[in-house]
């Protein structure tokens, strides 16, 4: 008999007998045919018989999505008392086992000075001054005409868990959580502040730009002049919709590659100038370095890269063929490549990068293992297009003791009852 679209589904249909008829589906539909504005409500149609989905009509389209009711991402908010004026919430990159390399908007890591601030974008204003020609204020229609410029952006709090893994400190209760939480990765599109540098034509003799916020911290940072010439950025959409009001609605400031704090959200200016600004958060971003002074400016990021499956606190519950599969980044330009450890560093193989792989952008890589049930550790270890490459842990907690914009090579611990936790060097 030949095989017909009809016969196959007719056959199925009879063999397996699952597939609900168009009139049960109809009697199921509650639809009272007397009353044409009848609506059912959301409720009365979802399907919730998750044992038979295909015989009931499910759920209408909305007009904002949700995730399922199966999955529960959110970010973690850490530590009451909670103080407004140092506030966090952090992103979980195992994102319930998705893996992806772009950060749900409404799952980017937060972090305030002085909370959220409200910006009205009709009053929205960005002044461009100081050492220039002709200083000018801008609108976001304003900024929004001139030409446009997208870029995928990994952006990191350089306090992302160093207190924790520097000094010699290892909690083998470590996840990613701790490690990555002050990180996410976006698409953004804006203008790039050269354009406006342009614009107000900047005299030739300013060196330093003071970048500072509409929020009650006032934040402000002072940027050299040629990363601002060459690679800085104001933003006002972040995957495909205007800024989450978390990350700096309308406009943020951002440099790619940068450490998070000088990522000036909700901009209000720049003022360029022929002198360094000394600013409050110069107290908190300075590095020390070990037996000298500190570095005021030191505000670059290197290669990093983690295993995020598997990885700290999961739990592998078979042996056999499974894949490893990570993040890496470089605030230096793209991944030049990644090698993967599976025995606790003896041996190194390549990881697959996958396409595509940006600059001062999170980068997917995998590696096919077999566990055999017997103890290991995993490692990863990432080296830039520039040649920077990924330091050790204990090169961190010679060179780098307070842990700032820590982003040594780490470590998983594979237990034989398949306890994964973190483990030194
Ligand atoms: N105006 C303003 N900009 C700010 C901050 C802030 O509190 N206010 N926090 C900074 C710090 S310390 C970091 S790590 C990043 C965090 O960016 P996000 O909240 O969008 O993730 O923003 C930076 N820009
Ligand atoms: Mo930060």
């Amino acid at each position: 008999m030949p095989l017909t679209r009809r016969s196959v589904l007719a056959g199925s249909a009879a063999v397996i007998g699952w597939a609900a008829s168009r009139a049960e589906l109809r009697a199921q539909e509650k639809y009272p045919p007397e009353d044409p504005l009848w609506q059912p409500s959301r409720e009365e149609y979802v399907n919730n018989d998750t044992d038979r989905p295909w015989a009931q009509t499910g759920a209408h389209p909305s007009e904002v999505g949700s995730r399922s009711p199966f999955v529960d991402l959110r970010r973690t908010i850490p530590m009451p008392p909670r103080n407004i004026y140092m506030e966090s919430s952090y992103t979980d990159w195992r994102m319930g086992g998705a893996g992806g390399m772009i950060t749900p908007s409404d799952l980017c890591f937060e972090r305030h000075h002085a909370g959220i601030p409200l910006i009205d974008p009709g009053k929205y204003q960005l002044l461009i001054h100081g050492m220039v020609e002709r200083p000018m204020m801008f609108t976001l229609d304003d900024l929004k005409r001139l030409g446009a410029e997208r870029r995928f952006v990994f952006w990191e709090c350089q306090g992302n868990g160093g207190h924790r893994m520097s000094a010699g400190e290892v909690d083998p209760d470590t996840t990613i959580l701790e490690t990555l939480r002050l990180s996410s990765a976006c698409e953004w599109i804006g203008v790039p502040v050269r354009t406006l540098m342009e614009l107000v034509n900047v005299d030739p003799d300013a060196t330093w730009g003071m970048v500072e916020s509409y929020d009650a911290a006032g934040m402000n940072r002072s940027v050299d002049i040629d990363t601002l010439w060459s690679r800085a950025y104001l933003f006002y959409s972040q995957n495909g919709e205007p800024v989450r009001p978390e990350n700096g609605y309308p406009v943020r400031f951002m440099i790619p590659g940068m450490e998070g704090n000088i990522n000036i959200k909700w901009v209000r200016r720049i003022k360029f100038a022929d002198h360094y600004f000394q600013t409050r958060e110069d107290i908190r971003y300075s590095d020390p370095v070990p037996d000298g002074p500190y570095y005021q400016y030191s505000v670059q990021y290197g290669a990093r890269s983690h295993i995020i499956t598997p990885s700290g606190g999961m739990q592998l519950t078979q042996t056999g063929p499974r894949e490893i599969r990570g993040m890496a980044y470089s605030g230096n330009g793209r991944i030049a490549y990644v090698e993967v450890s599976t025995d606790g560093g003896e041996t190194w193989q390549m990881a697959r990068l996958h396409d595509p792989v940006l600059p001062q952008m999170a980068t997917m890589f995998t590696l096919p293992w077999s566990w055999d049930g017997s103890e290991t550790k995993l490692k990863s270890r990432a080296v830039d297009e520039t040649g920077y490459r990924q330091p050790t842990h204990e090169w961190i907690a010679k060179h780098s003791p307070q842990g700032i914009a820590y982003n040594a090579i780490q470590t998983w611990h594979i237990h034989p009852n398949g306890r994964i936790t973190h483990a030194a060097g």
